[in-house]
C-alpha cells in the first residue's frame, strides 16, 4: 500500500476558485443553436377541474411557436411518473401522475399547458394569454380534516385521502405498563422549501436524424433522469445522454424527476429543435418538492430514576397532491430509537394526500424528524422527572456495538458518551447551569439544549434498498483511468453539487495509487462518460459507497502498476515501494521510475507475459451495511419575554463520521447542515392560505436566514471508524440538519421552563413565542 499522505489532509476545495469567480457552468449557461424557450402555464387553484384550454391570443403573440397540452404530450410520453414503493407498498392508492395535468389539477402550480417561443420573455408573456376554463373544487389543505369522514378528497373521486397507513410495530404496552411516568406531546414539523441557490433548469436537444437525445439538467443524479425519462420517451440509454453540469445545490430537491424534466425533452422531440426551460425563484418555491410537512403524536414512557422504556409514535405525513418518487422515504421509523436503549418502540406512519405540491426528501428526509421528536421527548421526560437531560441521555445510551435496533437495523459502531462528554466540556455545561440559576433569579431566560443525534446513511446495501426502491439497488460505481503519461481521471456515478467531491475523491485516489493529488481529476455528471450506471448523491452516501468504489478501482490499478514496475525493475512485487508518483525497489529510493513511466509501459511493449494492455479499472461497491454517524450538539439561547425574540449565544457540535478524508470539507458540510437545522427551528415555513394559495412564494416571505442570524459555531469531533467499509468512513452531508433543530428548540424550552412552557413548535418565531409566553403568564 502506498504511504498515506492525502487522506485526512485539511486542503481547500479545488472547485471553489472556479465557482466563486463565476466560471461555473450551470444548466442555463449551455446554449444550442435554434433553441426555443418553454414557459409553463400553471394552475392558479389548489384543486380544480379543467373544462377546456384555449390558446387564446397566445399563438398570435410575438415569437410563439406552439401551445401544447396533455393531449400533445400523450403522443410522446408513455406511462406515469415513477414512485418508489419504499416501505409502503401495502397501501398505495395514490393517483398516478402524468407530467402535465389533464381534466383536473391538484395543486397550485401544477403544469396544465406550455408555451414555446423564440425567447424566454416571449414565452412568459404568451403564457399569460392562454385561457383555461377552470371549475374550482374543494381543496384539502389540513391533515386532520383530510382524515375526517366526509372530507373532500384531494383528487376527484378518490375513496379517501390516505396514501399509506403502515404500522411497523404496534406494541409498546409492556414498556408502558412498567412506566412510572408517561409524557404525551403533539410535535409539528412544518413544510420547508429546500431553496437551492440555483433553481431547476433543463435544456434538451433531440436529433431526429440519429435518434439521439442530449439533455442538460440541474439534477443530483443524471443516471436516474436517463433511466426514467428515457424510459418514458422510448429512448434507449445508449442514445440518451444526460449531463448534470455544475449544480447550485439541491438538498434533496433535485433527486426525483419533475414534470418539466419530461416536458422539455418531449417538446424537443415534438418540435425538432432544442428547448430550454429555466425555473424562476417563485416557480421554485411553488413547484419544487417541499420537505417535512408532518405532525407527530408521541408518547414516551420511563422510570423516575431516568430509565427510558418505551416510545409510541404516529406520524401524519403530508404527501401533497401526488406521491413523489421518493416521498415514502420520509417515513422515519428506522431512526426513532435514536441513540438509546428502549424496551419497546411502537410506530405507525400515515401518508395523507392534500392539494399542495408534493413533499419529497429534503436534507435528512425522515431523520431530522425522528431526531427532533426523540430528542424533544427525552427532554420533556427529563423535565417531568426533574433529572438533568445530559444525565438521562448518558444513562440510556447504547454502549455496545454492533447494536440491533427494535427495527432490526444494525448500528455499526458508536461512542455516544464520548461525543456528548466533549460537547458538554466545550460548552461549559456545569458552569452554564450555575449561570442559568443566577440569570433566572434576575429575570433572564437563558436555556441550554442538547441533541445527541444519530443517523442511518450511506445508502445503501442492495439487500436493504432494492425492495424499497422497486429494484434500484443502491450500489455505486467508479471508473479510474490512467493516461499513458500518468495523469488520472476518475469517473463516478455520484454527483457533487456542493459537497466537495472534486477534492475529496482525488485525495483517496492519490493515496491509493501513490500519485500526486494534482495528477488526479474527478469527472461526474455526464452519463456519456464513466460507468454504465450510477445512483447519484443523496442520503450522505457518496463517500461511504461511491468513495469505496473509487478506492476499489484505484486498488485494481495499483496492483497492476506494481506488477508492471516489478517487471521493469526485475524485482519481486512485494519489494516495490510506491510513493508520491514514483516506484522504487525497497532500499533503493534513488533509483526510481515515475508513475508516468509505468503508465506508459502499460500502453506499450514490454508488459509481463500474459498481461492485458492498459491501465484503467471499473469497480462497483455494494456495502454490507448502512453507516451510522452520530454526535452531540448543544445550543445556548436567551429568550426575550417581551418580544419573543431568540438570541443564540453559543452552538457547539461534536460529530463523529468515522475516519475523515478532509476535515475542512467535513466542517463545511456540518456548518451548512446546522444552518439549515437552525433555519427550520427559528425561521423557515412554507405557508399556504386556506384556499390553497401559496403565501411564501418569494424570498421576502420565505425567510431563509443569512449569516447575520447565525452564531459562530464551535465544531469538534471524535473518531469512531465504521467496520462497514475499508476507509472506515461514515457520511456527514446531512448530520448538521439532523441534529440542529432539536438542540435549538430544547434550549428554548429550557429557557422558558420557569414559565411552565413545556414544548414549543417550529419555527419558534417571535410571534409564536410571544403568544405562548403571554398565555403562560396569563
Ligand atoms: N467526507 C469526508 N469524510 C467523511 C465523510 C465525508 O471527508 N468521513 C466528505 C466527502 O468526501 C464529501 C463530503 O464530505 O466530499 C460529503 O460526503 P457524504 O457525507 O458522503 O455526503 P454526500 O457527498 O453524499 O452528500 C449528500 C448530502 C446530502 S444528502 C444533502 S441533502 C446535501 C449535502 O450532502 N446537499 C447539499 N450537502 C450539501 N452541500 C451543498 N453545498 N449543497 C447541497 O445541495
Amino acid at each position: 500500500m502506498a504511504i498515506t499522505t492525502m487522506v485526512g489532509a485539511r486542503i481547500h476545495r479545488r472547485e471553489d476558485p472556479r465557482l466563486v469567480r463565476g466560471h461555473g457552468r450551470y444548466a442555463d449557461d449551455f446554449v444550442r443553436p435554434h433553441t426555443a424557450y418553454m414557459a409553463v402555464v400553471r394552475s392558479p387553484h389548489a384543486h380544480a377541474r379543467i373544462r377546456s384550454i384555449d390558446p387564446g391570443d397566445a399563438m398570435k403573440a410575438p415569437g410563439v411557436e406552439a401551445v401544447l397540452t396533455a393531449a400533445d404530450y400523450k403522443k410522446v410520453i408513455a406511462g406515469a411518473m415513477p414512485v418508489a414503493p419504499a416501505f409502503v407498498a401495502e397501501k398505495k392508492q395514490t393517483p398516478e401522475r402524468f407530467p402535465i395535468a389533464e381534466g383536473e389539477s391538484c395543486y397550485q402550480g401544477e403544469p396544465v399547458a406550455v408555451v414555446i417561443a423564440d425567447t424566454k420573455y416571449h414565452a412568459a408573456d404568451a403564457a399569460e394569454l392562454v385561457v383555461v376554463d377552470w371549475e374550482p373544487l374543494p381543496a384539502v389543505m389540513d391533515l386532520e380534516k383530510a382524515l375526517e369522514d366526509g372530507s373532500p378528497t384531494a383528487h376527484d373521486g378518490a375513496p379517501d385521502n390516505v396514501g399509506w397507513d403502515l404500522t411497523y410495530s404496534a406494541d409498546a404496552d409492556a414498556a408502558f405498563a412498567e412506566a412510572d411516568v408517561v409524557v404525551k406531546q403533539r410535535i409539528l414539523q412544518q413544510r420547508l422549501a429546500p431553496t437551492p441557490m440555483e433553481p431547476r433548469g433543463v435544456l434538451a436537444e433531440w436529433h431526429d436524424a440519429d435518434q439521439t437525445m442530449t439533455m442538460w439538467v440541474s439534477s443530483q443524479n443524471p443516471h436516474f433522469i436517463r433511466l426514467f425519462i428515457g424510459g418514458a420517451l422510448g429512448i434507449p440509454e445508449n442514445r440518451f445522454r444526460v449531463i448534470s453540469p455544475d449544480v447550485g445545490g439541491g438538498f434533496g430537491s433535485k433527486i426525483s424527476p419533475y414534470p418539466e424534466d419530461y416536458l422539455v425533452p418531449a417538446t424537443s422531440k415534438l418540435l425538432g429543435r432544442p428547448i430550454k426551460w429555466i425555473e424562476t425563484r417563485t416557480e421554485n418555491l411553488q413547484n419544487a418538492t417541499h420537505g417535512r410537512g408532518q405532525v407527530f403524536d408521541v408518547e414516551i414512557a420511563g422510570k423516575r430514576d431516568g430509565q427510558l422504556l418505551g416510545l409510541k409514535i404516529t406520524q401524519y405525513l403530508d404527501i401533497g397532491a401526488y406521491m413523489g418518487t421518493f416521498s415514502a422515504f420520509q417515513a422515519c421509523a428506522c431512526l426513532l430509537p435514536g441513540a438509546y436503549v428502549w424496551k419497546q418502540v411502537a410506530s405507525r406512519t400515515v401518508g395523507i394526500l392534500t392539494n399542495k405540491v408534493p413533499t419529497d426528501p429534503y436534507r435528512g428526509a425522515g431523520r431530522p424528524e425522528a431526531t427532533h421528536l426523540v430528542e424533544r421527548m427525552v427532554d420533556m421526560f427529563c423535565a417531568e422527572i426533574g433529572m438533568d437531560p445530559a444525565a438521562v441521555r448518558r444513562k440510556n445510551f447504547i454502549t455496545e456495538f454492533p447494536h440491533t435496533s427494535p427495527f432490526a437495523l444494525v448500528y455499526d459502531s458508536g461512542n455516544y458518551d464520548g461525543s456528548l462528554s466533549k460537547a458538554l466540556e466545550l460548552v461549559g455545561y456545569e458552569q452554564f447551569r450555575r449561570d442559568q440559576e443566577a440569570a433566572r433569579a434576575s429575570g433572564k431566560y437563558l436555556g441550554i439544549g442538547i441533541s445527541t443525534w444519530i443517523e442511518i446513511c450511506g445508502f445503501g446495501p442492495s439487500a436493504g434498498t432494492a425492495p424499497a426502491t422497486g429494484g434500484l439497488a443502491l450500489t455505486e460505481s467508479a471508473h479510474v483511468r490512467v493516461f499513458p503519461t500518468g495523469s488520472v481521471n476518475v469517473y463516478v456515478g455520484t454527483h457533487s453539487h456542493g459537497q466537495g467531491h472534486d477534492t475529496t475523491f482525488p485525495q483517496i485516489v492519490a493515496d491509493a495509487l501513490g500519485v500526486p493529488y494534482d495528477a488526479v481529476e474527478l469527472r461526474h455528471g455526464d452519463t456519456a462518460e464513466g460507468p454504465a450506471f450510477g445512483y447519484g448523491t443523496y442520503g450522505s452516501r457518496s463517500l461511504a459507497v461511491g468513495g469505496m468504489a473509487v478506492l476499489k478501482a484505484s486498488q485494481k490499478i495499483h496492483e497492476k502498476a506494481k506488477k508492471i514496475a516489478a517487471h521493469m525493475f526485475e524485482a519481486a512485487e512485494e519489494d516495490i515501494v510506491n510513493d508520491q508518483g514514483h516506484f522504487y525497489v525497497k532500499g533503493s529510493p534513488e533509483n526510481r521510475k515515475a508513475f508516468g513511466e509505468v503508465a506508459f509501459a502499460a500502453y506499450g511493449a514490454g508488459l509481463p507475459e500474459g498481461m492485458e494492455l492498459g491501465l484503467e479499472a471499473v469497480a462497483y461497491f455494494d456495502p454490507p451495511n448502512f453507516v451510522w454517524p452520530f454526535g452531540a450538539h448543544i445550543c445556548v439561547v436567551e429568550v426575550d419575554p417581551e418580544t419573543g425574540g431568540v438570541e443564540m449565544l453559543r452552538y457547539v457540535a461534536v460529530d463523529d463520521c468515522g475516519n475523515v478524508i478532509n476535515p475542512m470539507i467535513v466542517e463545511g458540510q456540518i456548518q451548512g447542515g446546522i444552518v439549515q437545522g437552525i433555519a427550520q427551528a427559528l425561521f423557515e415555513e412554507v405557508v399556504y392560505a386556506e384556499d390553497g394559495t401559496l403565501r411564501t412564494g418569494t424570498l421576502l416571505d420565505y425567510s431563509v436566514p443569512t449569516a447575520n442570524e447565525i452564531p459562530t459555531l464551535t465544531l469538534d469531533r471524535t473518531v469512531t471508524p465504521t467496520p462497514t467499509n475499508e476507509l472506515g468512513v461514515k457520511g456527514i452531508g446531512e448530520a448538521g440538519t439532523i441534529a440542529a433543530s432539536a438542540a435549538v428548540i430544547n434550549a428554548i424550552c429550557d429557557a422558558l421552563a420557569p414559565l411552565g412552557i413545556q414544548h414549543v413548535d417550529m419555527p419558534a418565531s417571535p410571534d409564536r413565542l410571544w403568544k405562548q409566553i403571554q398565555e403562560a403568564k396569563a
